[in-house]
């Protein structure tokens, strides 16, 4: 009887967690042309879109839409003749299958080795993480130094590791500054950046790597939204701040992407702080963004490249991301960019999308002010770039990328940084100019 009870208890704790998905389907979303894709933006703007996977010209791309959204966005849809389908017939239901594969491999991965340090068959928890970065900085203190320059807003450690052969001291070297987890729903990006502490330190085999440069690696900039994603709100994309606006104690949270200094509030970004895209009360109004700030600052003059790993689309974009125009220094950044995403295609899997490379604006046909790759290139870091990793389910049930895919993305996206950070290193060999 009491296993009954409990059973029951846990089952219906697990399919009400997402009750707010009642009634809620995700589209595929595919324009054919610019001028297609240029409506898509339009009806995004109006309607306040949320694409977890942005279109491309001939590319489909991803939207939730709440019951109210459905009817008028998919009439605007056909009206413009723009090519779409269901996606997910019920978000509830796939994010209860979501936890139940999830909890499922947990059990198996649990079984089969007794809780490995860091699995890549799973999304992990915010806890194993920090566990995972800690357990690095004590077994290899020569080359890792674990920083915790400021907790998150709910007082969650914000933590990174230097790895470095010299301590930092060796100022010749270039920097790499890697991250991940600002958007907390995209839990395909936090792996992808502990994989690259995996790579340096504990299965080296790139060892002219760690020679050649010092390794700055952030994989979760935003603890809070990522732990609230696991706990409550599958979609949260946001900060949890509730110190920004009146209404904030009601609608918590900034878009961390939003929030640079780098023509903030002005384009792709939400004055209301109810809104997805929120940009906060005023440029770095988040202790989040303002440790990736101090950290883009602090090694300034010798960060080559500055990588920061986002979710879903296969793409590499670059500067500038609030007009479509082009920097200084774009024919290096499409070059390197081309050169990891060759690098990473040719490990993909044959039914994974081939990435696109491209300045951000051009590429997702959409303005975004208050972006960090934007903020880090306006400051003088010479190659910046937004990876938007490969998703979502393909064929399969769920929502997300299955864990299946969780290891051979994070290999596949190691060919690409060892091919970025080697090319930045040939370009930047200690001649920055910021
Ligand atoms: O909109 C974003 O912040 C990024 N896409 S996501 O789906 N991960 O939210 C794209 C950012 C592109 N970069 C700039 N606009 N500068
Ligand atoms: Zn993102």
């Amino acid at each position: 009887m009491r296993i009954f009870v409990v059973t029951f208890l846990f089952f219906s704790a697990v399919s009400a967690k997402h009750e707010q998905y009642a009634g809620w389907k995700s589209y595929y979303v595919g324009p054919s042309t610019t001028a297609e894709l240029k409506l898509v933006g339009v009806l995004k703007a109006q309607y306040d879109l949320d694409f977890i996977s942005n279109p491309a010209v001939g590319r489909e791309g991803v939207v939730v839409l709440s019951p109210d959204l459905q009817e008028p966005v998919t009439k605007a849809l056909n009206d413009a003749g723009i090519s779409h389908r269901v996606h997910v017939e019920d978000l509830k239901t796939a994010f209860d299958v979501d936890d139940e594969n999830i909890e499922r491999q947990a059990r198996v991965t649990l079984a089969r080795n007794g809780g490995k340090r860091m699995p890549y068959d799973n999304y992990q928890e915010i806890e194993v993480i920090d566990n995972y970065l800690e357990e690095i900085a004590e077994k290899y203190p020569e080359t890792v130094t674990l920083v915790n320059p400021a907790n998150s807003y709910e007082g969650r450690p914000i933590q990174y590791l230097k790895i470095s052969t010299t301590n930092f001291e060796d100022e010749s070297k270039p920097v790499i500054f890697i991250d991940g987890g600002i958007h907390s729903r995209e839990w395909i990006s936090p792996p992808t950046v502990t994989w690259a502490i995996h790579k340096l330190v504990e299965n080296v085999t790139e060892p002219d790597l760690l020679e050649k440069f010092d390794f700055i690696l952030l994989p979760v900039v935003n603890p809070d939204g990522y732990k609230f994603s696991f706990t409550t709100t599958r979609l949260w994309r946001k900060t949890r701040s509730t110190d920004q606006s009146q209404i904030s104690p009601m609608c918590p949270g900034v878009d961390g992407n939003r929030n640079f200094d780098f023509f903030w509030n002005t384009v792709g970004t939400s004055s209301i702080a109810c809104a997805d895209n929120y940009g906060g009360s005023r440029a770095f109004s988040e202790i989040e963004t303002r440790v990736v700030r101090d950290i883009l600052h602090e090694h300034l003059e010798r960060t080559a490249l500055y990588l920061t790993m986002h979710s879903f689309g296969s793409m590499i974009l670059y500067a500038w991301g609030h007009n479509g125009t082009l920097s200084n220094n774009a024919l290096n950044l499409h070059m390197v960019g081309v050169g990891m995403a060759e690098a990473i295609d040719e490990l993909s899997l044959p039914h994974f999308p081939r990435y696109r490379v491209g300045n951000s604006f051009l590429v997702l046909n959409y303005g975004a002010s208050g972006a960090s790759e934007d903020y880090a290139h306006a400051i003088g870091i010479p190659l910046a770039y937004t990876y938007e990793l490969p998703g979502l389910s393909i064929g399969l049930q769920g929502f997300i990328l299955d864990p299946r895919y969780i290891e051979q993305v994070c290999k596949e996206t190691w060919e690409g940084l060892v091919a970025g950070i080697r090319m930045a290193g040939e370009l930047y060999d200690g001649v920055i100019d910021p």
